[in-house]
């Protein structure tokens, strides 16, 4: 089967069948106690919500449908052999995987399967030109997460759970409309970010999807180039410049597609007590349909604390850089992480609220650029912090997770192939992440 509609609605009603058995059998028992603290500091450690895409253990890092982001690298279709997954095939496994259980078979999704959600998505990624007028009209500082939320609203008009739920459509039928505002809205995800990056920084003029490429290589190919590179952009991105030039003419470089194919893959869930992924899934309880309770994850997306994240690592190596140079020794990044501490800021990218281990991410991220920018000064820079920091942290003796998460690596895998508008990250990680709630949802 490759028509993901059918894979779900033949999956729907044993899972409906499930929920029920659940509450039956288990509803009175108490998952555990809330305490003053947790009532007060937030909601962590508090098993509180069912979340069946991902499960994320502290030691071990997040798990797609039971499946490690190693496993997802290897088994995943890809779009050129032996290169990263594609995030279609994450999809298909998101809405239609069981929780592998010990002796069944770890299904993954086919190649087929993925590309028909390729083709799917495609169909359906049409925006229409309301959308363009609202980002167009927002004022030009409106940060690029703002204009997210602005756009995703702006197509709420076109829900199709809203339309049937006012008509009267029985409750066992409401993930039909769901999947149809779900699919709908991943499918336009990439050209609203592709818009927003064009109007943001590029003067405005868009660039068509290419028909040949998959979701996350469009995205790359719709955010397009530069043209001509300044030499000032150049020396801000520090990498050989006739090697980054390919990579600025157009974000074609395949180098450009394979990492924005890992990038949306792997930012795609992290369980159900993350801001954005939580807030979704509270708004969408109340029947809010996807558009809404999308953004509604979006606008928590946003924090500093969350997903903002990623800007201001790349914002901190940056001034590294520009106070100590590429060539930092050891005892000079040590003096560096205690002075950002002793101003009473965070590093930017260690720590995490569940994690107690490095992030996987944190480490596939981290063979890409092995693979792809073993010499970039910034790839050296970030590999160094990992030496340093976290000593560092555990001698503060308050931090309970001293090593780095997703974010710690991201900007410098966005920066190398030219993507170097930091406040811009947030709405790639924002637009993988739609991947996980929505299909949670
Ligand atoms: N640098 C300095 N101090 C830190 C620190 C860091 N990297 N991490 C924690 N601390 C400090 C805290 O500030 C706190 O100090 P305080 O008592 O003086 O306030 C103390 O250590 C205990 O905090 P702790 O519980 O260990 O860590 P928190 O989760 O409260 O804070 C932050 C860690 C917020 C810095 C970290 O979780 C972070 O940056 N998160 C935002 C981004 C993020 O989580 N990205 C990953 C994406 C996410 F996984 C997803 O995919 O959804």
């Amino acid at each position: 089967i490759t028509d993901l509609k059918a894979a779900m609605a033949a999956k729907i009603p044993k899972e409906q069948e499930r929920l029920r058995e659940l509450r039956k059998e288990c509803g009175p028992k108490a998952l555990g106690a809330c305490t003053v603290e947790q009532a007060i500091g937030g909601m962590r450690g508090i098993p509180a919500m069912l979340w069946e895409t991902s499960l994320l253990d502290p030691e071990e890092g997040i798990r797609f449908r039971g499946h490690t982001i190693p496993e997802l690298e290897e088994k995943l279709p890809s779009a050129k052999e032996g290169g990263e997954p594609i995030p279609e095939g994450l999809l298909w496994l998101l809405m239609t995987g069981e929780m592998p259980t010990v002796d069944q078979a770890k299904a993954m999704p086919t190649v087929d399967q993925a590309k028909a959600v390729t083709e799917l998505l495609r169909e359906r990624s049409k925006v229409p030109d309301h959308v363009f007028k609202v980002l167009r009209d927002l004022h030009p500082n409106t940060h690029p997460m703002t204009q997210l939320c602005q756009a995703v609203l702006a197509l709420q008009v076109d829900s199709k759970f809203a339309a049937d739920y006012r008509a009267g459509i029985h409750k066992s039928k409401y993930w039909e409309p769901v999947f149809e505002d779900s699919i709908n809205l991943i499918a336009k995800l990439p050209t609203i970010a592709a818009a927003i990056y064009r109007n943001t920084y590029k003067g405005g003029e868009l660039i068509e999807a290419d028909p040949k490429l998959d979701w996350a290589a469009n995205l790359s190919h719709m955010m397009g180039g530069f043209g001509r590179v300044s030499s000032r952009t150049l020396n801000k991105i520090g990498v050989d410049g006739a090697a980054n030039l390919s990579h600025m003419m157009g974000y074609d470089d395949e180098g450009c597609l394979e990492m924005m194919r890992l990038y949306q893959t792997i930012h795609a869930d992290h369980e159900g007590g993350n801001v954005s992924a939580h807030a979704t899934h509270l708004v969408g309880s109340a029947l809010s349909d996807p558009y809404l309770s999308f953004t509604a994850g979006m606008t928590g997306l946003a924090g500093p604390l969350h997903g903002l994240a990623n800007q201001e690592v790349l914002r901190w190596l940056n001034e590294v850089r520009a106070e100590v140079g590429d060539n930092v020794t050891k005892e000079q990044m040590k003096e560096f992480v205690w002075a950002t501490l002793k101003s009473g800021k965070v590093v930017p990218g260690f720590g995490h609220a569940v994690l107690r281990k490095t992030d996987p991410r944190y480490t596939c991220q981290a063979g890409f650029a092995a693979r792809n920018m073993p010499d970039y000064p910034l790839y050296k820079l970030v590999a160094l912090l990992y030496d340093v920091v976290p000593d560092i942290l555990i001698q503060t003796g308050k931090v309970k997770n001293p090593w780095p998460n997703v974010d710690a690596h991201s900007g410098v895998l966005l920066q190398y192939y030219g993507i170097t508008e930091e406040n811009f990250y947030t709405v790639l990680f924002g637009v993988s992440r739609a991947l996980g709630v929505l299909s949670q949802g």
